[in-house]
């Protein structure tokens, strides 16, 4: 429970701790509200609500900023409005220039895995897959849903759709969503970052994000704040193409969203030390009991296919604690074609490894004997150690529709294929992309060896579809940042970047800038260098937020002092990964400027069209570079997307461009 405390700790130091005295006393308002709420928590779950399909249930209903009265109204309306959104009018075959503005409602509230809903689901198997019961792994657990399902409804629409989506929250706390993949550069307020873009959603609140979705791919969203989305708070937003303009149209048949798989590692018990399982949509077998893989008493996921068809399936980590997984399909080779909703040029592989909010889009082709076979997911780092893995199962349609796979899941999941008959694919050794364990240490080889090479290799190995957005002979501007990790002298925790552990604002960045100017709330290590503070000293914990200068070119080299690796995480941005590789040695890590300037850290050229990501693993003892033009100004997170380690400070703001450049936004305080 160490996390949870940690967390109220720090959020009621910096609630009211830091700015005036008027604001002081908002806050003391604010704060006797709150706790009215939170006595509620355990009523706003599951009420009565009718479950149905009202008409008209695609127009908006509520105006954007209303009060639910949760304290009258839990019980009836809204709740009947859950569901998943199969059938909304948005799901369907893209066209060129035919957008259409699409109505979601998400309601978010505490719920049960194997809840009460559930308890016919001990007489009756079908039970289980009733609309109320959260099966999960078969271990009862509090968690946080949308629509009651977890993960929440994926949204599905088209590029330059208008996405309007009312989040109606039933939780006992304040919430926000990310809406991962998305740039919001003419909304920068709907980010979702907490006291960043905006003041969270408190209890009881409605709050309304409208944005339009101007670009394709495998997206999410999530819950911004604390551990949500560790229990649970996240979704897939999948966002297609025209076929004129998918540039991957012809190398598949289907896209279905069965075929969308969110991976996530998850908690019992609000026990944020440690994690427990593996669930691949949310479903997959219990660890607890020693019964094999291949008991019909687990409950896998299914994704059915036919033969002689080609199927693009879509991957979605929400990693939680550090747990990057491999990913791979028994007896299938899978052609990778997209990362974090960016074409990449297909790259035939026995899988890949996915760290937490990473999305790799593979083509399966249906090619095999039709039976079942497991998709595998098997876990590193922290999930190693628990020997975590999880299997759904691809059933070919012809094979036994409720049976499991004959062998385990985990077994050898580097095993050769069983199925193919050239002699010459079965010496070919195993080959996984994006482990950045095989990260090279000299990106200037991958121009006489790209990734279509049998070797295992990184992230960097990706090249885009596009060409790089910049002039050749571009000259960046040259950031340095590390990720790193210390004591505190209490025995706390601390995850840093910079050196720095985040303290949050208690005035919302963007919505109350003016009264920021004269930069007296932000650090950052040059500033605390400038007042003699020595941060890998003293323990330095403040807002940091790093400046960046709006439309210019900018290269950030992103180093990790720790012996574990980092998915870090860029919002407003898309970003070319340029360099990556491991040093291995502290004091080169610490000097990494003086590295550089002796040319240690080559970038890739232009001409390699270095792959798109927002997200990518941070090498332990390594780093990545990563360069973007800074187009849209605003201020944007950039941390590490380990839930834990976001939580205990591993999080710093980029504030890109001056308050001039950025939209106005109408001054607003609140806590
Ligand atoms: C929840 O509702 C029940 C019955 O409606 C009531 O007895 C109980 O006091 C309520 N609990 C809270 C925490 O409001
Ligand atoms: C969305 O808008 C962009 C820019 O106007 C355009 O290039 C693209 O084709 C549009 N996509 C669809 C599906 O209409
Ligand atoms: C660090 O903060 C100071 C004071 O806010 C600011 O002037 C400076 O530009 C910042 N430097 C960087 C690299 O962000
Ligand atoms: C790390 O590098 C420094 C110089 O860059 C060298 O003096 C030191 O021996 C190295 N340490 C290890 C463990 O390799
Ligand atoms: C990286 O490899 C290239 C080509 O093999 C070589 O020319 C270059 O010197 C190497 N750079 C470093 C820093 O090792
Ligand atoms: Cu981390």
């Amino acid at each position: 429970m160490i996390g949870s405390n940690w967390r109220r700790e720090r959020e009621s130091k910096s609630r009211c701790g830091f700015v005036s005295w008027l604001i002081f006393l908002l806050c003391l308002g604010f704060a006797n509200a709150q706790l009215e709420l939170n006595d509620l928590e355990s009523n706003v779950t599951l009420g009565g609500g009718k479950f149905g399909w009202p008409f008209g249930l695609w127009s908006p209903k509520h105006s954007p900023h209303q009060s639910l009265k949760l304290k009258d109204d839990y019980r009836d309306v809204d709740l009947a409005n859950y569901g998943d959104f199969e059938r909304h009018p948005c799901r369907r075959v893209c066209q060129q220039g035919q957008s259409q503005s699409c109505y979601y409602q998400l309601v978010v509230h505490n719920y049960r895995r194997l809840g009460p809903e559930c308890q016919r689901c001990q007489y009756d198997e079908r039970a289980c897959a009733g609309e109320r019961c959260i099966y999960g792994d078969g271990v009862p657990s509090p968690i946080m849903a949308v629509n009651r399902q977890v993960p929440g409804p994926p949204i599905e629409l088209c590029e330059n759709d208008t996405m309007i989506v009312d989040v109606l929250n039933y939780l006992g706390e304040a919430t926000t969503i990310h809406w991962h993949g998305i740039h919001m550069s003419r909304t920068p307020e709907l980010d979702g970052a907490p006291f960043v873009t905006q003041y969270p959603v408190q209890p009881g609140e409605v709050y309304r994000y409208e944005f339009k979705v101007d670009r394709s791919g495998s997206l999410w969203y999530h819950s911004h704040v604390g551990w949500q989305r560790g229990l649970g708070l996240a979704g897939n937003l999948i966002v297609r193409q025209s076929r004129q303009a998918n540039l991957h149209a012809q190398l598949y048949d289907y896209d279905l969203i069965e075929h969308a798989l969110m991976v996530q590692d998850i908690l019992y018990d609000y026990n944020f030390q440690q994690v427990r399982n593996i669930l691949i949509n949310g479903k997959g077998r219990n660890h607890l009991n020693q019964l094999p893989d291949t008991d019909n008493r687990h409950r896998y996921e299914r994704l059915r296919v036919t033969p002689g068809y080609r199927y693009r399936m879509r991957v979605i980590s929400n990693g939680v604690f550090n747990c990057p997984v491999e990913f791979s399909v028994e007896g299938h080779k899978l052609l990778i074609i997209s990362t974090d909703g960016n074409d990449i040029e297909p790259v035939l592989a026995d899988g890949f490894f996915l760290t937490s909010s990473e999305r790799f889009d593979f083509v399966l082709e249906a090619n095999q004997y039709a039976k079942n076979y497991w998709i595998r997911v098997r876990g590193f780092e922290d999930c190693a150690e628990r020997n975590l893995y999880q299997g759904a199962v691809l059933s070919y349609r012809g094979a036994a529709r409720t049976e499991l796979p004959v062998g385990p899941i985990a077994g050898n999941s580097r095993e050769r294929r069983q199925h193919t008959t050239e002699e010459e694919e079965e010496d070919e050794p195993p080959f996984f992309i994006n482990d950045c364990r095989f990260a090279p240490s000299n990106v200037s080889n991958l121009l006489q060896t790209p990734a279509e090479k049998d070797t295992n290799v990184g992230t960097v190995a990706l090249r885009s579809l596009e060409p790089v957005p910049w002039p050749r002979y571009t000259k960046f501007l040259t950031y340095y940042s590390s990720f790193g990790f210390r004591m505190a002298p209490n025995g706390e925790q601390l995850f840093q970047i910079d050196d720095i552990s985040y303290n949050p604002p208690t005035i919302s960045l963007l919505q109350g800038r003016q009264l920021y100017k004269d930069d007296t709330y932000f650090c950052n290590r040059s500033s605390l260098a400038a007042q003699g503070r020595n941060c890998e000293r003293e323990l330095c914990e403040c807002l940091n937020v790093i400046r960046l200068p709006a439309f210019r070119p900018i290269e950030m080299v992103i180093v990790n002092y720790m012996d574990q690796t980092h998915p870090l995480h860029i919002h407003g941005y898309t970003f070319r990964l340029v360099g990556q590789g491991v040093l291995g040695n502290l004091s080169d890590l610490r000097n990494v400027r003086e590295l550089d300037r002796r040319g240690r850290l080559p970038r890739l050229s232009d001409d390699f069209a270095a792959v798109a990501k927002d997200t990518v693993q941070l090498p332990a003892m390594g780093y990545v570079i990563v360069r973007f033009i800074t187009d849209n100004p605003g201020f944007w997170f950039y941390h590490c997307h380990i839930e834990s380690h976001a939580v205990q400070g591993m999080v710093a703001v980029l504030k890109v461009g001056e308050d001039y450049q950025m939209k106005r936004i109408p001054a607003r305080v609140r806590c």
